[in-house]
């Protein structure tokens, strides 16, 4: 007797170390992204003081050295680190996580960071104002792009983690579905791996060369082609994610179940098909591509809408459903039912609501005669303050109320919960303000990726000034959502009182229907990925690459 309950202290002993090295592992991914946050919302805040022609960077620092710091940081910094740790989070608490994947997934770690640690120290000298998209013929030093190919290195290590992950637990569990949140990890990283392909082929074969001076030109549309190759499904890459909490957590926290396992694996499985065909309509207005294809890569488009108006629907009918269930009747009373006093529930909520305009901004963008109109224009901007900075972010949010109490041993209090009710609202408020008036001075013809100007003092150009200086309120009002948050961080991880809090993974209804067996067919769906982009892209490449206009040399400030 003795020796049986010393064997199961033992054990449960063992099991908590385990955890406890489990969960530092996945907090140190999200602790760099909460400095990220702090860092890139800092450079924001500079930018709309810049903008709104009151202000001057002191020093000497360089607006587009600031503009740089705040995309690199916060669209491919933040995302990819907050993303990762989400991800072993989700594998580890599904599918489990053995000591040799998580030392590897420690060497992806370590990796990455070296990587953003060059990629920062080039930007901090001023040797790579070339913003997140580093457009050529613009060069930067070559730390930057090494560094850069290093986080996409790293991010494929704790790729292939999570894949062995699931493959070990299938192993182990031969005819069973996997769990929906491993599916799901699958597909994302899946989606990131083939996605990243393009931008390393650019960062090794085109970027490193030239910005060595081994190359003397580089071919700018093709550098820009791999660039959206990749950078369109990067937006999917931050969507997920979400995408994940709405489906399978949501439900859970407002006392619901799984609407459907089959719809949400379909929907994943529809965006690793057609996030990746579609770059071009972000170079809807660039010569040398046959608009042909331009034509078929915006049909593809409307195409990857689809698995988006499924999540919304999927989304209305687990609010409905669970509030009938709870009694309450009429066209629209199960509204009430939510909890909104739940910040787990509200700040992932928001997201979704903004996402309603955000989507509908993103077809606009979509249809190339409107694209005309607002590409380019700081109309684009806002568009992806709604999707990514306002949708994906407060998700995110959403998700670390629960998330790193749970990894700490600690609890979510009432206190903490109010304020970040409070930290929702005053991103809404912000954010609304700022993404409102960037879409509205778009439409006025307001560039992006500028620095404050008169342009000469025309007339159009005063109508912008007004809408500048609303940015810079939202964006105050936003930098001081930012503290909030960070504080939360803080308190979370390190103060919030000794708890359990609870892991919250919805289940399926007792009586759902069968997931069809067909959804574990990975050589299909990567088959049918493969194949959608090499018709997307195979001619239009060939095309560009045979017909391009001679190399550029670097352009020089
Ligand atoms: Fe986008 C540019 C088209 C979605 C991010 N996008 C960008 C850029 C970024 C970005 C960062 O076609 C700028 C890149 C740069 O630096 O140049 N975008 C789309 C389309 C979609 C879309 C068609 N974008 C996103 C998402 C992003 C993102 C998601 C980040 C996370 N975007 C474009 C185009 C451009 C572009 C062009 C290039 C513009 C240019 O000219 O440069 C679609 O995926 C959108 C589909 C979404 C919907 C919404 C569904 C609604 C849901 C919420 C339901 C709500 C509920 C709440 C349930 C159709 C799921 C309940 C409510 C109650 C009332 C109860
Ligand atoms: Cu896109």
């Amino acid at each position: 007797m003795e020796l049986a309950k010393k064997n199961i202290d033992e054990q449960s002993l063992g099991q908590l170390t385990i955890q406890k090295t489990e969960s530092k592992l996945y907090m140190s991914y999200i602790t760099v992204a909460f400095v990220a946050l702090l860092i890139g919302g800092l450079m924001g805040l500079l930018q709309v003081f810049v903008r709104s022609g009151r202000f001057t960077l002191p020093f000497g620092i360089d607006y587009y050295q600031v503009l740089t710091v705040h995309g690199v940081i916060l669209g491919l910094v933040l995302t990819t680190y907050f993303i990762i740790g989400f991800h072993f989070s989700l594998m580890g608490k599904t599918v489990g996580i053995s000591t040799k994947q998580r030392k590897l997934a420690w060497l992806a770690f370590w990796i990455m960071v070296i990587g953003t640690v060059l990629t920062a120290t080039a930007i901090l000298l001023g040797q790579a104002s070339v913003l997140y998209t580093f457009y050529a013929p613009l060069q930067a030093h070559p730390a930057f792009y090494i560094g850069l190919a290093m986080v996409i290195i790293g991010s494929w290590i704790a790729g292939f983690v999570n894949w062995r992950q699931l493959y070990v637990w299938k192993k182990a569990h031969p005819r069973e579905k996997s769990p929906l949140l491993a599916f799901m990890v699958t597909i994302n990283t899946l989606l990131w791996f083939i996605a990243t392909l393009g931008v390393a082929a650019a960062v090794l074969i085109q970027f490193i060369p030239w910005s060595l001076g081994y190359a003397e030109t580089i071919n700018v549309l093709v550098s820009r082609t791999l660039f959206w190759y990749f950078g369109h499904p990067l937006v999917y890459f931050w969507l997920l994610p979400a995408y994940m909490a709405w489906y399978a957590i949501i439900p859970k926290i407002i006392g619901g179940k799984l609407f459907s396992d089959s719809l949400a694996r379909m929907s994943f499985v529809l965006f690793l098909f057609f996030s990746i065909p579609v770059g071009f309509h972000h170079q809807l207005t660039e010569p040398g591509i046959d608009p042909t294809w331009k034509f078929i890569q915006v049909a593809l488009t409307f195409m990857v809408v689809i698995p988006s108006l499924m999540t919304a629907f999927s989304m209305f009918a687990t609010f409905e459903i669970t509030g009938r269930r709870k009694g309450f009747k009429g066209l629209f009373g199960w509204f009430k039912h939510l909890p909104w006093k739940d910040v787990r529930f509200l700040a992932p909520f928001i997201g979704m609501l903004a996402f309603i305009p955000g989507g509908a901004g993103g077809i606009i963008n979509a249809s190339h005669q409107m694209n005309a109109v607002v590409h380019n224009t700081i109309w684009v901007t806002g568009h992806f303050h709604l999707t990514v900075a306002t949708t994906v972010m407060l998700t995110f949010f959403g998700i670390s109320y629960w998330l790193i109490p749970h990894l700490r041993g600690r609890t979510l209090t009432p206190k903490l919960n109010r304020l970040g009710i409070i930290q929702a609202i005053i991103w809404t408020v912000g954010m609304t303000i700022m993404s409102g008036a960037m879409h509205i001075e778009g439409l006025l013809g307001a560039p992006r990726r500028s620095s404050y100007s008169e342009y000469g003092g025309g007339e159009q150009v005063s109508e912008w000034i007004g809408y500048q200086l609303a940015q810079a309120i939202g964006g105050t009002i936003l930098f001081i959502g930012i503290i909030l948050m960070v504080y939360i961080f803080i308190k979370l991880t390190f103060f919030a009182p000794k708890g359990d809090e609870e892991f919250p993974i919805a289940e399926e209804e007792p009586d759902a229907e069968q997931t069809p067996a067909f959804f574990e067919n990975w050589k299909l769906w990567i088959g049918i990925t493969v194949a959608l982009i090499l018709f997307a892209y195979t001619i239009p490449f060939v095309d560009i690459i045979q017909n391009s206009p001679p190399g550029s040399v670097p352009f020089d400030w």
